[in-house]
C-alpha cells in the first residue's frame, strides 16, 4: 500500500513532534510544518531513515506566506491525506480587564486564523480526490472555560466549532474530521504561555503527572488507524489526575 503523507503544523515542538516521530513510525510520508528551521532540519534528520520527509518553514499568522508555502510543494507531495492542525499555543494567563491586545491577537490569529489560512490550502485537493483525514488539536479549553483562560478558551472554542462545520461540509466528500482535546499536557506550552519563565511553566505541572505529548500522538495515530467507515468525531483526553478544565489532584 502507498504510504499516506500527512502534514503536520508546529511540527517543531510538543504534539507536533511526538506525532511526527510516531506518523514517520507507522508508514506515512511527512511534511512538516513550523517557524524554527533548525529544529525542522533536526526533525527531518532524525526521520530520514525511516520515511520521506519535506519541510515548510511558515508563520500561519501569515495568510500569503502559507498559500505560498504549501503551493510550492513538489507534485508528488501536494496529494497530501492527511492535515493535523496542531500549530497552537496559549499566550498570558490574565483576567480580561488586564489582558494584553499582543496576546489576544496572537491566539485569534495563530490557534484561529492560521488554522482557517493551512485548511484554505489543503482543502481542495481532498475535496477532488473526495478523501482525506483532517485533525484538528483542539483543547479541554475549547470545552470548557477557565478563570483567566478567556481568550485562549475562545479561541479553542473556535476550533471546536470549525471542527464540526469542517465535518458538516465535508463528509459529503468522503472526508474525515477529527477534533482532539487534550488536557494538560507538558510540553513547552506553558513555558510559551508564560513567555520563557520555566519556573512558573514547570508549577502547572508540579505534584501531578500530566499527559506526554506521546499520549496525544499514540491516540492521533489510533484515530488515523480507524476503518474507512469510521471515524473518531471528538476525542477528549486527560491525565488520570484531572478532572476537568480546573479541577485537578496534586500530592
Ligand atoms: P508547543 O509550544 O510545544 O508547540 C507549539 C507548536 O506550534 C510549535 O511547533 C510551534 O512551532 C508551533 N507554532 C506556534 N506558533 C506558530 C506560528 N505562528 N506559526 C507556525 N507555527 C507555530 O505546544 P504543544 O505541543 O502543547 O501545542 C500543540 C497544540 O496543542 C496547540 O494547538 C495547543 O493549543 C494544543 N494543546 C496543548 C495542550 C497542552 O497542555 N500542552 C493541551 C491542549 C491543547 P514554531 O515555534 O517552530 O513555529
Ligand atoms: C491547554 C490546556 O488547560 O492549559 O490547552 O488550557 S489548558
Amino acid at each position: 500500500m502507498n504510504k499516506r503523507i500527512a502534514l503536520i503544523t508546529g511540527a517543531t515542538s510538543g504534539i507536533g513532534a511526538a506525532t511526527a516521530r510516531i506518523l514517520a513510525a507507522h508508514n506515512f510520508k511527512l511534511i512538516l510544518c513550523g517557524r524554527r528551521i533548525e529544529r525542522l532540519n533536526a526533525m527531518a534528520d532524525e526521520l530520514m531513515s525511516q520515511t520521506e520527509v519535506y519541510t515548510l518553514v511558515f508563520d500561519v499568522r501569515d495568510q500569503q506566506a502559507t498559500a505560498r508555502s504549501l503551493q510550492s510543494l513538489p507534485v508528488d507531495w501536494k496529494s497530501i491525506d492527511v492535515l493535523i492542525n496542531n500549530a497552537g499555543n496559549a499566550h498570558g494567563l490574565d483576567p480580561i480587564q488586564s489582558g494584553s491586545i499582543a496576546d489576544w491577537d496572537a491566539m485569534i490569529d495563530i490557534n484561529v486564523k492560521g488554522l482557517l489560512y493551512v485548511s484554505k490550502e489543503v482543502i481542495p485537493g481532498m475535496t477532488e480526490r473526495k478523501s482525506g483525514h483532517i485533525i484538528n488539536i483542539g483543547s479541554i479549553a475549547g470545552k470548557e472555560v477557565y478563570p483567566n483562560g478567556n481568550v485562549y478558551c475562545a479561541s479553542k472554542f473556535a476550533v471546536d466549532a470549525l471542527t464540526k462545520g469542517m465535518r458538516m461540509d465535508l463528509y459529503p466528500f468522503g472526508i474525515k474530521v477529527t477534533g482532539i482535546h487534550p488536557g494538560m499536557v507538558e510540553t513547552e506550552f506553558s513555558v510559551v504561555r508564560f513567555k520563557g519563565d520555566e519556573e512558573r511553566a514547570a508549577n502547572v505541572y508540579k505534584g501531578l503527572e500530566p499527559l506526554k505529548p506521546e499520549d496525544i500522538a499514540d491516540v492521533i495515530l489510533y484515530t488515523l488507524q480507524a476503518p474507512k467507515h469510521v471515524v473518531l468525531a471528538d476525542v477528549t483526553i486527560f491525565p488520570t489526575a484531572q478532572g476537568s478544565a480546573s479541577l485537578v489532584k496534586r500530592d
